[in-house]
This record gives C-alpha cells, structure tokens and sequence, in this order.
C-alpha cells in the first residue's frame, strides 16, 4: 500500500484526457488499493486516476458516513442522466474552496470491476454528483471550471501563492 501524491489546480497536468483501462491485472490491484488509501487519508469522498497523475479511465468514491462502501469504476460512461441537483462542490485538487455546481441527480452508470467485468448501477443525490465529478477528472475538466472566470482566477491566484510558499 502506498500513498498517492495528489496534484493541485492549476497544475496543467490535471488538464490530461485519460486513456481506457485495457490490462485487468495485479498491478491495476494495486493501484486501486493505493487510490482508496489515498481518498480515505486525503480524506475525500472520491478520486480520480487524474488527480494522482496516472491518465487511465478509473476512479474510486466512498459516498457512505460510516467508510465502509468503497466502489471502484474503471472505463465509466454515462448511459442516462435525468433530472438536476445543485450542490456545493470541494475537490482534493483545489483544497479549501467550495462552490456550487449544477449536475444531474440521477444518472446510470456502465463500468468494469477490477477484474475487467461489466457492471451497471444507478445513482442519485451525492453518489450521483460525486461519480460526475470523477468522470470530469478523466477528461480533464475540474467543478472550477463551471464557476464565472473571476472566481476560477481568484482561486488559482490563492492556490498559488499558497503553492509558492510551500
Ligand atoms: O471529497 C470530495 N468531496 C466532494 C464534495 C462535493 C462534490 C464532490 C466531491 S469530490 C471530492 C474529492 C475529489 O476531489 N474528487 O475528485
Ligand atoms: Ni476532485
């Protein structure tokens, strides 16, 4: 097990599109075992392969109180989404600030386990927003990047000053 650097906004390499997951193997294991030690350390309710400069199609989320429900999606797709929720938003990435963003509330969802097979499942209120989240991370985008360019500005001008001075 290990723990996984997590890169922060407005680092360039978070704009990478990830690649499909093709190889099913002991490595991937253990990459996804790193990226739940990573989340629930950080501690964060998901993350993405992105976050953690590794470019495959693959996240993890824990959305449950008691961190006893991890789930793992590798090569995610959106198969339906109805409905709309608002929520306020945070991300590992752009630590300490939290804005409201506008997403489905219900989406279905078709993915692969770890060992490479299908599964589909329906999601909906923070689950839901929370998968969107992650699935945005593989294609690059960032919740800051649906915020008004001022605000996106003034936090990439604070995070980093913070960053300058680490
Ligand atoms: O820990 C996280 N909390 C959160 C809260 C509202 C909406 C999305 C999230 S995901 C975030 C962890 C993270 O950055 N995942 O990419
Ligand atoms: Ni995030």
């Amino acid at each position: 097990m290990a723990l996984l650097n997590i890169l922060q906004f407005p680092d360039p390499k978070l704009r990478t599109v990830a690649k499909l997951v093709t190889l099913f193997d002991d490595e991937l294991k253990q990459f996804v075992n790193d990226m739940f030690e990573t989340m629930y350390e950080a501690p964060g309710i998901g993350l993405a392969a992105s976050q953690v400069d590794r470019h495959v199609r693959l996240l993890v989320i824990d959305v449950s109180d008691k961190k006893d429900a991890p789930r793992c999606f590798i090569n995610p797709e959106i198969l339906k989404s109805t409905d709309e929720d608002r929520m306020d938003e945070g991300c590992l990435s752009v630590p300490g600030y939290y804005e409201p963003v506008t997403r489905a509330g219900h989406v279905w969802v078709r993915a692969q386990d770890v060992k490479g097979e299908v599964f589909e499942i329906e999601a909906e209120g923070l689950e839901a927003v929370c998968i969107q989240h992650e699935m945005d991370h593989l294609l690059g985008r960032l919740f800051v990047d649906y915020l008004s360019p001022l605000k996106r500005n003034r936090i990439r001008s604070k995070l980093l000053k913070q960053q300058k001075q680490l």
